[in-house]
């Protein structure tokens, strides 16, 4: 506690990021020293089974010995260089050799950089200012990007956050995610005004939601029919859900891509890429600016070579992943069952979501509806037995490589235990109850 005080006397929340301040799940978040492997070691000497992965990066576990062992060379070499080097240009083929789709790449610093940046290119393509997102998806906190669904059927956005003129997102068209009918129906009224669709091919912040089957099939063919450009927001789902992403798991095939996470493998990074006739429009090569002191930074590009080498080598590590994520799903499903408790898990490979939820949840609004006090009481639970699992029911939970069964079995147990421990939820909620994590947040 006394951490958290003393963080929040000179940071907003305590926290650099809303949501690690643990206010949709109460308590006080662990301040944490150390990472190995699939576990972390808060300033008290807690070990905790690590679900968070920092919230998707760490796909093989902390401090991977080839990671660690790229970042001590790079290192010896130096930190920031100030002028190109070879290792961006490695990082960028080992990309678009993974993403066909993907023909030209741009790193940048962040997600949210990479996806400011996708719809600045798009506008600047395709002459059109309209974007479509969709409602409880997440692309960074630009400000076109941090737009609320409209009320009822008003689609056009609202200020997502105060701060963001609402000049900025009367552009900004939300929809419900899988709702292709509305997505159809939005295009036939003015299709020939969007730039672009953005769209998390497996959404990640709502918690983790699924495509529909036919429903980015759909975008992609509305979008090819009225010149608008698709850009996949793959900053979660790029090299998580398989070595090519969601275009890959899923066969569609978008016009721009934005990357982050995993390609910079725990440091700061992002990336943007896609047709070659787009991204030759990017300054210098063409008239869109976008730049970034440390963009392509020789640490995080290091350390994102050395993991998606990894991910690279034989044997495939996906099988596991995908193994490792149906063992937790099951058994979270099987702890639930066995006490009567309606839980609804949605996986994609290494990525999960449990929702105290009898329904399936299929977008934001079904998401809403599960009971959010019952998963913030399962929370502290779950940490008090030694399970660090993402703070909000609206996040994704990670597996990696260093994830083996027993260290699966030990965040199923501490659930069945928490759970059954839950009966109410406990007194003291949130905290900071009302503090906004994320503009999809309630
Ligand atoms: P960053 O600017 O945080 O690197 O990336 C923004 C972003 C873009 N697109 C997607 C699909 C994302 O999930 C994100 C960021 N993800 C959140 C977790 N849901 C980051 C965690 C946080 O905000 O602290």
């Amino acid at each position: 506690m006394a951490a958290f005080e003393r963080a929040r006397l000179r940071i907003p929340g305590g926290v650099n990021s809303p949501v690690r301040a643990f206010a949709a799940v109460g308590g006080s978040p662990p301040f944490l020293v150390r990472g190995e492997g699939c576990r972390v070691t808060d300033i008290d000497g807690r070990e905790l089974v690590d679900c968070v992965g920092a919230y998707g990066p760490l796909i093989l576990g902390h401090r991977d010995p080839a990671v660690v062992r790229a970042l001590r060379e790079q290192l010896d070499r130096g930190t920031a260089l100030g002028g190109p080097t070879e290792a961006e240009t490695e990082l960028a083929e080992r990309i678009t050799l993974a993403m066909p789709a993907v023909e030209m790449v741009r790193l940048v610093s962040s997600g949210t950089e990479a996806a400011m940046s996708c719809v600045r290119l798009a506008r600047a393509a395709t002459g059109r200012d309209r974007i479509l997102m969709f409602d409880g998806g997440y692309h960074g906190h630009s400000d076109a990007l941090l737009a609320q669904a409209g009320s009822g059927v008003a689609t056009l956005g609202i200020p997502g956050s105060p701060g963001v003129p609402a000049a900025v997102v009367q552009d900004t068209l939300v929809l419900p995610y899988n709702d292709l009918d509305r997505a159809l129906g939005v295009f036939a009224r003015e299709g020939e005004r969007i730039a672009a669709v953005l769209v998390e091919p497996v959404a990640g912040n709502m918690g983790v939601v699924a495509p529909r089957p036919g429903f980015l099939e759909g975008l992609r063919r509305v979008a090819t029919a009225f010149g608008t450009l698709l850009v996949f927001d793959e900053v979660i789902t790029g090299f998580r859900v398989g070595p090519g992403g969601g275009q890959e798991r899923f066969g569609v095939r978008p016009d721009l891509t934005c990357l982050g996470k995993i390609i910079g493998g725990g440091l700061p990074i992002g990336a943007y890429g896609g047709r070659r006739d787009l991204m030759e429009q990017i300054a210098p090569a063409g008239p869109v600016y976008q730049a970034g002191t440390l963009s392509g930074h020789p640490l995080a590009v290091a350390a994102g070579l050395a993991t998606l080498a990894r991910l690279a080598d034989p044997p495939d590590p996906y099988p596991r992943l995908e193994a490792l994520g149906a063992r937790l799903a099951a058994g979270l499903e099987a702890a639930a069952g066995a006490l009567g408790v309606p839980l609804t898990v949605n996986r994609v490979g290494s990525m999960l979501t449990p929702y105290f939820a009898a329904a399936p949840v299929t977008d934001h609004a079904t998401a809403r509806r599960s009971d959010r006090d019952r998963f913030a009481a399962v929370h502290r639970g779950w940490l008090a037995r030694g399970v660090y699992w993402p703070p909000s029911p609206f996040e994704a939970g990670f597996l990696s490589l260093a994830h083996g069964e027993a260290a699966v079995d030990q965040v199923v147990d501490a659930f069945a235990t928490a759970l059954a421990g839950s009966r109410e939820p406990a007194a003291e909620g949130p905290e900071t109850a009302g503090a906004i994590l994320q503009p999809s947040d309630p």
